[in-house]
């Protein structure tokens, strides 16, 4: 049965698969504990909430016997570094270019539910993808999908770090593959790119300096030196992911949908800045950016434009001093000081 399961799967569209025990990571909801202490889930208090769950699955549904990982990969044809050196631009991260994953995996995820069900009668299923207290990174190092890199994130000697994780739990018994260890040795790449320096110490992260969390999960005005270090990022961040060398064995992504758009590749801060909500939800429909809404988009994006060293994208900023959400606008007379001390 696990066999058929696997082929299936990977005829569906996944890049990996493996299995694990709900119980196979113990001390998850120690670490998770300590992250939460230490506060560096800084405003997603829904991570502080049901703790329980997250750090068991068996608290999160009694009857779960096994836990299918599934890998779906989204590798980039392109160099994502590359658009940091064209300050008036816009870098926008790999897994936002194109459409939004939860929908796609989710479904991809029932495909292969549906099946182990008519496969085997009574069997019960549950999918899951990101959003759920499901801590997916441990249970799939566990499942030997790949290892937490020291930037946190699972990667494999197969698919880099390019790659999106959802899970099945069900009741039905199946067979769970050795977990994997840790490849990193000495290599320390991702930790030194940092811009915002958000690793405490290799395999942790202090969310509240990391970008991906200040772009997409933060609200009102971010801190004014972190503000400073963001570059041209506007969405997301993936400096720690790219550097990684084993990118260089990672095979390609098979869906389409999650390829980049073109004009998300690399749009001009000047055009962005300047989507009212009606425009900006035209824009991202059906793209993961849509979720942070016009606000906090245009926030970042105006951030960007004060750390552009170009002052020519003034006159952008100056349209958003009067903004009616005062971050926006704190971020827009932020960003014409910066312009000003650029030297002519
Ligand atoms: C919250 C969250 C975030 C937060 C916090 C990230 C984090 N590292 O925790 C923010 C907003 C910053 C974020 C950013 C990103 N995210 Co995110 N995020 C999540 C989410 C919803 C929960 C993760 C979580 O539980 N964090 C809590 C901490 C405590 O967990 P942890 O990282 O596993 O921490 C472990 C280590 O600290 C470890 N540990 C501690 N000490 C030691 C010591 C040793 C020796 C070892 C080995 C381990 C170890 O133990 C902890 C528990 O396992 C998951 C989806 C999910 N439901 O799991 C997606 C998820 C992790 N994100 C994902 C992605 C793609 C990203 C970004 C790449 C997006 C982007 N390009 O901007 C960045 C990457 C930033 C980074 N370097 O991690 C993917 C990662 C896929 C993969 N291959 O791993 C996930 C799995 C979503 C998905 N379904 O695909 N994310
Ligand atoms: S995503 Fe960017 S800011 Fe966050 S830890 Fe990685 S390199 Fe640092
Ligand atoms: S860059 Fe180096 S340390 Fe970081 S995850 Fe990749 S191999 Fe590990």
């Amino acid at each position: 049965m696990k066999d058929r399961l696997i082929a299936y799967a990977l005829e569906a569209g996944f890049a990996k698969v493996g299995i694990c025990r709900p119980d196979a990571v113990p001390q998850t909801a120690e670490r998770l504990a300590a992250f939460v202490d230490a506060d560096m889930h800084g405003q997603m208090n829904w991570m502080a909430e049901r703790m329980g769950w997250r750090g068991d699955p068996t608290a999160l549904w009694p009857d779960v016997r096994s836990v299918i990982m599934l890998a779906e990969a989204y590798t980039p044809k392109h160099d994502p570094l590359a658009v940091l050196e064209q300050p008036d631009r816009a870098a926008i991260s790999v897994y936002a270019q194109g459409r939004d994953y939860h929908d796609v995996v989710k479904k991809r995820l029932k495909n292969v539910g549906r099946w182990l069900i008519d496969q085997v009668p009574g069997a019960e299923i549950k999918v899951f993808v990101d959003t759920a207290p499901v801590m997916e990174k441990p249970l799939a190092q566990a499942a030997g999908l790949g290892w937490q890199g020291k930037h946190t994130n699972l990667l494999s000697r197969d698919l880099g770090n390019w790659f999106f994780l959802g899970a099945i739990f069900t009741t039905v018994d199946l067979r769970p593959d050795d977990a994997e260890v840790s490849h990193c040795g000495s290599c320390t790449a991702c930790l030194d790119i940092c811009p915002t320096d958000a690793f405490p110490a290799p395999y942790q992260l202090d969310a509240r300096r990391c970008i991906s969390y200040l772009t997409i999960e933060h609200k009102g005005p971010v801190d004014e030196e972190l503000r400073g270090q963001m570059g041209n990022r506007i969405y997301g961040c993936d400096d720690c992911l790219a550097i990684c060398p084993w990118n260089k064995f990672a095979s390609e992504g098979r869906d389409t949908r999650l390829a980049a758009r073109e004009d998300l590749l690399a749009p001009p801060l000047a055009e962005l800045a300047a989507l009212d909500d009606g425009e900006f939800r035209r824009r991202f429909s059906g793209s993961p950016i849509k979720r942070i809404g016009r606000d906090r988009f245009v926030r970042n994006v105006t951030y960007a434009i004060g750390n552009s060293g170009d002052p020519s994208l003034t006159a952008a900023a100056s349209t958003l001093v009067d903004d009616a959400d005062p971050a926006v606008a704190d971020a827009a007379r932020w960003a014409i000081l910066k312009l000003k001390e650029v030297p002519s």
